[in-house]
């Protein structure tokens, strides 16, 4: 059913689009579900809410949100109760496995010139294997004029030099399944750099077939890219026509045209509406496959198909997303077909794993690209648990772990047994989790095993992030000069227009991606970024213990859950099946709370990150029991 400014408000919340991006706003503005399904506003007429909201959210606002919501016919799958019995779930794998994370750049360093390499990787699979790791998600390593640190691909079938050569990769590859680990590649296919030969001779003949391979606009819209500014280069013409502070120029001097980038300069969009273009990725995909890779991580993978005509943006949905015109992309028209076309002309013949990077899906639209019947990705990463209600990633502020309890239930409970949660609260996107949650470093130690002990016991596949089992923290940069990440130097550029630098890098530090980017402290060194961290061995020894309890109770992985207790500042959930039960007991407050108390004779304790076994849980403390037949 089409819905209309007639339609109810009751009734977009019913619908899967609407759902998640109402959720998304609740989300946003921290309001309570409750606002939407109470009667009076669910039987509220949308017109009449648009009316009532005239003045703050503009007419574009709820014609953007129908057509998107219109554009999806599809419904996720109603019988996919995800408390139904483990029976019903496929085994594989990519379920049981756990990932580990590799930002190349700050891995390991095997010849000293400050740079992480493919070699340095090889010398640490020992310790990865030793960990528990089954498998191994390398961020980018192709050939790259690292403008975004490898997001920004010249050459797809070259290995960039700083990091090695093929048969550095090939030997790596090699050695990974040698010990019966498998290994996923990052698969960039939003865009290229502006270096890739593509992109150079669509700049250099608009006749050329590369041309159309990119997205060229007479005249740009009003999109914004995700790392400040104009979403728009100007090439060729006169530097005076340039909509940005850097163009690039052709010599095609007097003609001149815009291309797309949702990301830096030197990262120009890919126009996935040419066959040709997306033949060209997919034999790449299969290139890598054939060489023996077991899949690929989708670099934002949702954002591949825009809006016919590229309309602008709602300047209103830009402010609160943070990016104009992103209604417009991030579930594009023919979002699910592409999908679909990669999975059927790549990944199935190779049986080859995939986890998209979709920022900005809910569970529904997620539900919508994984749903086991619809052939398209394996698993997401969602990323609506990482900062707290009403916060964006740049504030200071200190996360609050009920949310993720909230947040974290609702896709244990909701996400269906046909699809598959990913697991994890870091990446080489963020700062380290630990540091968000409590500035104060007094129970660091306890969080960060906390946070371990929930990555490896919910359901879903754990994803940890380099450095985590080594105790990382975010690092204390003192100036903008420490910090290499286009978006923050980007970001910093466009604050210090409107506030001191002293502000401006106060901002930068609470949300910079490269807290997550410093060299691993492997050994002493001179480098003072090493230098100022260090290898925690008891949370290494902590994962390694957690990882392998996983791996011996497979009801960790497939079992039920449920939710014993969820009061303020405490959490406490089963994982169960018909012969076995855990049962863990979580503190996620600074403040003693009382230990969950019911049925505890039967169980025994198998892990705590503290000492004290009273009646009390100390702050941030967690408890895992066990029971292996049921009472
Ligand atoms: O990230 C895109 C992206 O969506 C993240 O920056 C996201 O907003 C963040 O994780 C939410 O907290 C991907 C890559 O992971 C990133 O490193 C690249 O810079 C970017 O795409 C462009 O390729």
């Amino acid at each position: 059913m089409e819905l209309t400014l007639e339609s109810k408000i009751g009734e977009l919340y019913q619908t899967p689009i609407g759902k998640d991006i109402i959720n998304k706003l609740l989300l946003q503005l921290n309001k309570s579900e409750k606002l939407i399904t109470n009667p009076i506003v669910s039987n509220l007429k949308i017109k009449t809410l648009a009316k009532l909201t005239k003045k703050i959210l503009g007419p574009g606002f709820f014609t953007a949100f129908l057509n998107l919501v219109n554009s999806e016919k599809d419904k996720p799958l109603a019988k996919a109760d995800g408390s139904a019995p483990g029976g019903l779930i496929k085994k594989v794998w990519w379920k049981e496995a756990v990932f580990y994370q590799i930002y190349p750049r700050t891995f390991c360093d095997s010849d000293g010139d400050g740079t992480g390499d493919l070699k340095g990787i090889i010398s640490k699979l020992d310790y990865l294997s030793d960990l528990g790791i089954d498998a191994i998600w390398l961020s980018p390593i192709y050939d790259s004029p690292m403008d975004d640190n490898g997001y920004d691909i010249r050459d797809y079938h070259k290995i960039l030099k700083t990091f090695g050569d093929m048969a550095d990769f090939d030997e790596l590859l090699s050695e990974v399944h040698k010990r019966n680990m498998k290994l996923i590649m990052d698969l960039v296919v939003n865009h290229t750099s502006d270096e890739h030969e593509w992109f150079q001779k669509a700049l250099k003949d608009k006749n050329s077939k590369y041309h159309d391979y990119y997205i060229f606009r007479d005249k740009p819209n009003n999109w914004t890219s995700w790392f400040s500014g104009s979403a728009w280069n100007f090439y060729g013409g006169t530097a005076a026509d340039c909509g940005t502070s850097d163009c690039g120029s052709t010599d095609r001097a007097g003609e001149g045209e815009y291309a797309l980038h949702l990301f830096s300069k030197k990262q120009m969009d890919l126009n996935w509406e040419n066959p040709e273009l997306r033949h060209e990725v997919i034999n790449m995909i299969n290139w890598w496959l054939d060489k023996g890779v077991d899949g690929f991580r989708m670099d934002v993978i949702n954002l591949i198909s825009k809006q016919e005509g590229l309309p602008d943006g709602d300047e209103l949905i830009g402010n609160m997303m943070g990016f104009t015109g992103i209604e417009h992309y991030f579930y594009g028209p023919h979002l699910h077909e592409y999908l679909r076309q990669i999975h059927d002309e790549a990944f199935k013949a190779h049986d080859a794993f995939s986890v998209g990077e979709t920022p900005g899906l809910g569970m529904q639209m997620a539900k919508l690209v994984t749903g086991e019947e619809r052939g398209e990705l394996d698993m997401v990463f969602s990323f609506d648990h990482l900062e707290s209600p009403g916060h964006t990633r740049f504030d200071d502020y200190e996360y609050d772990l009920n949310y993720y309890k909230k947040y974290i239930t609702d896709w244990q409970l909701n996400y269906g047994a046909n699809c598959w949660n990913s697991l994890f609260f870091n990446n080489h996107d963020n700062p380290r989790m630990v540091s968000k949650i409590a500035k104060d470093k007094t129970y660091h130690f306890e969080i960060k095993y906390l946070l371990a002990i929930l990555q490896f016991t919910l359901r879903g596949t754990p994803f940890v992030f380099q450095g985590d089992e080594m105790g990382l923290e975010n690092y204390e940069f003192d100036s903008i000069d420490q910090i290499n990440d286009v978006e923050s130097k980007n970001k910093f550029a466009e604050l210090c227009e409107k506030m001191s630098e002293e502000k401006a890098f106060e901002i930068i530090k609470a949300g910079s991606r490269e807290h997550a980017r410093i060299l691993l402290p492997w050994n002493e060194t001179n480098d003072p970024i090493v230098k100022q961290q260090s290898f925690d061995q008891t949370i290494f020894d902590e994962y390694k213990c957690l990882i392998k309890l996983r791996k011996e109770n497979p009801v960790l992985v497939y079992g039920d859950f449920r939710v014993l207790r969820s009061e303020k500042n405490v959490f406490t959930y089963e994982r169960y099946d018909e012969n076995s039960s855990f049962i863990i007991d979580c503190n996620l407050s600074n403040k003693l709370q009382k230990a969950y108390s019911q049925k505890k004779s039967a169980y025994k304790l198998v892990n705590s990150n503290s000492t004290s076994q009273d009646g009390f849980l100390t702050p941030y403390s967690a408890r895992i029991y066990s029971k292996t037949s049921k009472a």
